[in-house]
């Protein structure tokens, strides 16, 4: 009889194709290498630096399911490989990514016009230039369609917006490059392109400091006091919160994902940490039942999670992937992913509040995992929504 990998129970790989299973390898290499050794200082000093945007790009991670401009065009499942294997490092430099290929890189190649193709992709896939998204604000995060945001057009200069609102815990937003702000033009939610170095004025991106979890990601707001933009940066064509949510949808995705890495780490983390360590007459805590039955929920959990990833990812390539299912697997595999890395946290013991041993920090930024992009309780509404026919938000 066959003998379980717990590695990889349902041997996934055979679901992947041959394109797939070579990024997911390239990228878990990269992570391993490049970014593991700076995550515990990037979590202590709460700094992201640049070059990290510039490696990611240098080794083809950004921009993943982009078709042009020289990025891979690969599948959706690809981009969830990859977003898995950053967020065994860290979930925030996970958000870093994800913002910069789902929520900036899919906008501009799904709704931006040529021009804005040919100025912003090859950059950002390069990650020369760092990009942000700015939906929420400081009076409506679940409820974006309450915005308060305003693009108006100049009274007397032509060609020009003039942006007024405020943003707030936008990933990236201090060192961004490009700002994708969505705002209401005459009542309407459309999309602009805020360039940093094309602003004269009252443009400002405080971070915000000393953030209980997420500390590796950089995280701020987007003040905007009379911000001119040429109008050539709006979004030409999408209006209402079908912009937002599209690209949502494939930020959504690649977090259920991402989860699915960092519970995969918690879960190797405590396996090792239980057969090293002793209690009771010199036996591994491994040997304990109440320890294994932890193991065997967050391994069970994992293995699922990803199944589903992988499925509810090949339904959106066919095209056929209604936004619920996308709901439904942000937020079971956050849900599951944030339980388990918070029961296997109690095989560590005392331990467990010392960085050194990972599982605090993966604990504390799965957390956030679970509340933005929508928060979990949001996500069963949605699907109380499609299965009722009755929507219970207001
Ligand atoms: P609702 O009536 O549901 O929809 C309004 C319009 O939007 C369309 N729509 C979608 N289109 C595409 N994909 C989806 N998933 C869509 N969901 C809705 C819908 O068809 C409709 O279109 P139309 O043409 O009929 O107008 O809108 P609502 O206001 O009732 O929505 C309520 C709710 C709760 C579903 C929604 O507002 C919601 O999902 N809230 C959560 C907010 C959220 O996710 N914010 C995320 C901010 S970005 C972020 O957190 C980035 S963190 C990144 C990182 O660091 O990794
Ligand atoms: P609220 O909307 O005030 O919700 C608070 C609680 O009430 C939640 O539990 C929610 O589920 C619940 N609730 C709200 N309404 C209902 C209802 N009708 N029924 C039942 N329960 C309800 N946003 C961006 O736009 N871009 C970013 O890059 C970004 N990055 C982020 C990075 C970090 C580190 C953090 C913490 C947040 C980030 N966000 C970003 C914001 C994030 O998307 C919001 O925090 C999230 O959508 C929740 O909004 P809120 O914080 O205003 O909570």
């Amino acid at each position: 009889t066959a003998a379980m990998d717990w590695q990889d129970p349902f041997q996934l790989d055979s679901l992947l194709t041959e394109d797939e299973i070579a990024v997911a390898e390239a990228a878990r290499d990269f992570c391993q290498t490049e970014l593991y050794p700076k995550v515990l200082e990037g979590y202590r000093t709460e700094e992201f630096p640049r070059s990290i945007m510039k490696q990611m790009g240098e080794v083809g991670l950004l921009g993943t399911t982009v078709k042009s401009h020289g990025c891979p065009g690969m599948s959706s499942v690809a981009y969830g490989l990859v977003a898995r294997e950053v967020e065994r490092v860290d979930s925030g430099y996970r958000s870093a990514m994800s913002v910069q290929s789902s929520l900036v890189m899919h906008p501009i190649e799904q709704f931006g016009s040529q021009e804005q193709k040919d100025r912003f992709l090859p950059k950002l896939a390069s990650g020369e230039m760092i990009g942000c998204f700015g939906l929420t604000e400081p009076n409506h995060g679940s409820d974006p369609g309450s915005m308060e945001t305003v693009a108006k057009m100049h009274p007397t200069k032509k060609g020009v917006i003039v942006l007024n609102g405020a943003k707030n815990w936008i990933t990236n937003s201090p060192i961004a490059d490009l700002m994708v702000v969505w705002a209401k033009l005459d009542g309407k939610i459309r999309g602009f392109l805020v360039e940093r170095s094309q602003v004269a004025s009252g443009l400002a991106t405080p971070a915000i400091k000393n953030k209980t979890a997420l500390r590796a990601s950089i995280t701020g707001m987007i003040q905007m006091d009379d911000v001119e933009i040429p109008v050539e940066n709006m979004f030409p064509e999408v209006t209402g919160l079908k912009g937002p949510f599209t690209c949502l949808n494939s930020a959504r995705y690649g977090i259920a994902w991402g989860t699915m890495g960092a519970l995969s780490e918690s879960i190797k983390l405590a396996r090792e940490y239980s057969l090293d360590r002793k209690q009771f007459k010199g036996q591994p805590l491994a040997k304990y039942q109440l320890i294994q039955k932890k193991l065997a929920d967050a391994l069970t959990d994992a293995t699922y999670g990803q199944v589903a990833a992988i499925q509810v990812g090949r339904l959106k390539d066919a095209g056929n992937c209604p936004p619920e299912l996308i709901s439904m697997i942000k937020r079971q595999n956050c849900d599951r992913a944030l339980a388990g890395a918070r029961n296997l946290m109690e095989i560590f013991g005392g331990n467990a509040a010392s960085d050194e041993y990972h599982i605090g920090r993966i604990a504390a930024n799965l957390w956030v995992v679970q509340t933005y992009e929508g928060q979990s309780d949001i996500h069963a509404l949605i699907l109380g929504r499609a299965m009722t026919g009755v929507q219970a938000f207001a």
